[in-house]
């Protein structure tokens, strides 16, 4: 069971490997926000702890509206991500930015996933959350 689980991921990271680093659009009048990858630290207990975040975590937007994302990493050394209802795939890197450019004809919660930072024990899950209203 581990090492069935070990190879599904070891097989989704090489599919992101192999995408583009920047997923870039341009759309004239587009809403543009801006989001933050994060690193917070603790000691508990005299051990260390580190998560990793989106900040903000949630942004809310309109059915239709184009939304230009712009993404700055910030902590973390590159951070993969998708938004899998928005068929979006893409990379952040420390001290750049990334720019991804949508309009979400549906509304509900479109999920911004971090692939590098996906379960606890890989200091996440780091997964933001754009919430589309009509
Ligand atoms: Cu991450």
């Amino acid at each position: 069971m581990k090492c069935w689980k070990q190879s599904l991921a070891g097989v989704m990271m090489l599919c992101f490997f192999l995408l583009p680093s920047q997923v870039q659009a341009t759309e004239e009048a587009a809403r543009v926000i801006h989001l933050y990858t994060i690193e917070h630290n603790a000691t508990i207990n005299g051990q260390k702890a580190e998560v990793y975040r989106w900040d903000p975590g949630q942004i809310v937007v309109k059915k239709g509206e184009t939304v230009s994302l712009h993404i700055h990493g910030f902590h973390g050394k590159e951070h993969i991500f998708s938004i899998p209802k928005l068929n979006i795939k893409g990379k952040v890197h420390k001290g750049m930015t990334t720019t991804v450019t949508f309009s979400a004809d549906q509304p509900g919660t479109y999920e911004l996933i971090c692939h590098n930072h996906f379960t606890s024990q890989q200091h996440g899950p780091m997964i933001g959350y754009i919430t589309v209203i009509d």
